[in-house]
């Protein structure tokens, strides 16, 4: 299944595009049950629970047709996972209030875009909504990575394309500091900025069970607070293409 047009306008543009109700509703409760499993199989509740991977193909549906033909469109030829899914979960952080994080915004990988092709995706398992802890990322950052790796050479890690992007654009640096009495959210997320006309936002990864959510992989994302009731579940794959 191609990108529709519109699809893939989101996707240059944003870095990040939804792709509503992916996964079919009967996978999507069983890997759901999957990962309770795992979770009341664990003595402690932690906020953010580490190692939850499958270890008997409990989220192989996530290499669905659909998904399939996404990957055989966006990379052509590529590796099957040895694993499919691995499960980001977070029950409530402890913040009192929601606010836009200035810790831990990272790319995932150095390196030239064209030396590899690779696809990151979410599968999301429960609904996730506002200030529920669905993976924050910077709209359209990829494409000033993108820019600075061309112009600039190969970006060995995710602090050095970070050093880099700061120096080039300090509303970055800002993002990940703190000014006291700031408001992030209008500061960071309704406002937003331009830089060498590229608009950047911070946004956070929201949607129904069963939506796929696509993201760029010299995208700038970080883990975000969960101040709700109810906790943020998701599925994230990395797949690569072959050279
Ligand atoms: O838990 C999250 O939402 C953050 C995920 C993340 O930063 C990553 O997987 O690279």
């Amino acid at each position: 299944m191609p990108l529709t047009t519109e699809q893939a306008r989101a996707y240059a543009r944003d870095g990040v595009v939804r792709l509503s109700g992916l996964i079919p509703t009967p996978d999507i409760e069983t890997m759901r049950n999957a990962v309770w499993r795992k979770l009341d199989a664990r003595p402690e509740r932690a906020a953010r629970p580490s190692k939850l991977t499958a270890r008997e193909g409990e989220f192989d549906a996530i290499g669905s047709p659909a998904i399939r033909a996404l990957l055989d469109s966006l990379l052509g030829e590529w590796d099957e996972p040895v694993r499919w899914g691995l499960p980001l979960v977070a029950f409530h952080t402890g913040e009192e209030a929601w606010d836009v994080p200035h810790r831990n915004w990272h790319v995932d990988l150095g390196g030239l875009p064209g030396e590899y092709s690779l696809a990151r995706f979410f599968v999301i398992l429960e609904p996730s909504r506002p200030g529920g802890g669905g993976t924050g990322y910077v709209a359209g950052s990829h494409r000033l990575f993108t820019a600075i790796a061309e112009r600039e050479g190969r970006l060995r890690s995710s602090a050095e394309a970070r050093r880099r992007l700061i120096a080039h654009a300090p509303w970055f640096g800002e993002l990940s500091s703190t000014r006291p009495g700031e408001d992030r959210i209008q500061r960071f997320m309704r406002d937003g900025a331009e830089v060498g006309g590229v608009e950047v936002r911070v946004c956070e990864m929201l949607g129904e069970p069963g939506d796929v959510i696509l993201m760029h992989p010299l995208m700038l994302h970080a883990p975000m607070p969960n101040v709700l009731s109810t906790p943020r579940m998701m599925l994230t794959q990395f797949v690569y293409g072959r050279p």
